[in-house]
């Protein structure tokens, strides 16, 4: 395998260097509740701007940063992001949106602006436009494609940014072992030597609050499983990431193919799927089991979407929960799947 070379992504660097020209001031923007992959590329994206085409840029974000992990790298790593607000959008700002596209319903870009650039691994939406748009579904990690980049800019690569994107593209490709391409590896391999180890370490093993644990009590309490399928619903939360963080949880059971998390958060259910088939296409899943009750996206092996339930009672979001799982598992081929299982057997819950 070939490491990457400056040389090698000129073409895309000059094309992205174009798009720059005449940029006073950037933004570049995260999908909201932000995971490692969509933090680093934007701090990535940043940094090329500011230190080789001289654009003051800053980074902002969307929602909350719930996972703990996701905080002890933006803590320990000292990135400097903030939440997005309206003044943002003044007079001669531009937008960059890394890790996602505009009107996907996962992010807080408004839905009539255009942004200058769109880096993205996710399928390319027809409604998708920008001067400059690098979409690449071969990718595993949107990290990949931006430390290509950041190669090809010939600019020093500090430890910060070098620690970052190989988190990104290591916790989005599950250590390289989930969507994970050569184009992956390679340029993890380009950062490994350069990223600090013991913070990697801190990153990975964070503390986690009791609200973790109370929240991983009822989502085992609430867990259903049917033949390769489980399924769970953690009712209202307080940090939107503890749906993502379950259903990768819950696809660690023995013989278990697809999982499917639901939660609510401000007025939304929050679903997550992931899946260990590698020809799965969770995002095309999802998008066709939620249809037009709600938004999602997502690709291969994961995916996640969000059906607002805002002004309804209780019982009707409920409802709706039972609906979606109920669609999950017909859509996996099981026609009578009414009979679903608790994780947990009665003796278990006993003390
Ligand atoms: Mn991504």
């Amino acid at each position: 395998m070939a490491l990457i070379q400056p040389g090698e992504y000129q073409d895309r660097f000059e094309k992205l260097e174009a798009a720059f020209k005449g940029a006073k001031r950037l933004i570049v923007l995260t999908h909201d509740n932000p995971d490692p992959d969509s933090v680093s590329s934007a701090f990535t994206l940043a940094y090329v701007a500011k230190n080789r085409f001289k654009i003051p840029s800053s980074v902002k974000y969307g929602g909350i940063v719930g996972r703990a992990e996701n905080r002890a790298m933006i803590r320990v790593l000292g990135l400097r992001m903030k939440p997005l607000v309206e003044e943002d959008f003044k007079e001669g700002t531009e937008f960059a949106l890394v890790d996602m596209q505009p009107k996907t319903g996962n992010n807080s870009f408004p839905k009539n602006r255009k942004p200058l650039i769109v880096i993205d691994h996710h399928p390319l939406r027809k409604t998708t436009k920008a001067d400059y748009l690098d979409i690449r579904t071969e990718y595993g990690a949107t990290a990949t494609i931006l430390t290509e980049y950041l190669i090809a800019s010939g600019l020093e690569i500090p430890s910060q940014l070098a620690t970052a994107l190989s988190y990104g593209i290591s916790s989005e490709t599950q250590d390289l072992g989930r969507e994970a391409r050569e184009k992956d590896i390679e340029a993890y391999l380009a950062l490994f030597p350069l990223s600090n180890k013991k913070l990697l370490a801190n990153i990975e093993h964070p503390k986690l609050s009791r609200e973790h644990f109370i929240t991983l009590n009822r989502a085992l309490h609430h867990s259903l499983i049917y033949k390769n399928a489980i399924a769970t619903t953690l009712g209202e939360i307080s940090n939107p990431d503890f749906v993502p963080f379950t259903a990768d949880f819950l696809l660690r059971l023995e013989r278990m193919s697809w999982a499917i998390c639901l939660g609510r958060y401000h007025g939304k259910i929050i679903i997550s799927i992931r899946t260990t088939n590698a020809k799965g296409e969770a995002g095309r899943f999802l998008r066709s089991l939620i249809g037009k009750k709600g938004t999602a996206g997502g690709h291969g092996m994961i995916a996640g979407g969000q059906v607002p339930c805002k002004d309804k009672e209780d019982e009707a979001c409920t409802k709706i929960e039972d609906e979606i799982v109920q669609d999950f598992l017909k859509k996996l081929g099981y026609k009578d799947a009414g009979g679903m299982t608790p994780l947990l057997t009665p003796e278990s819950i006993h003390d």
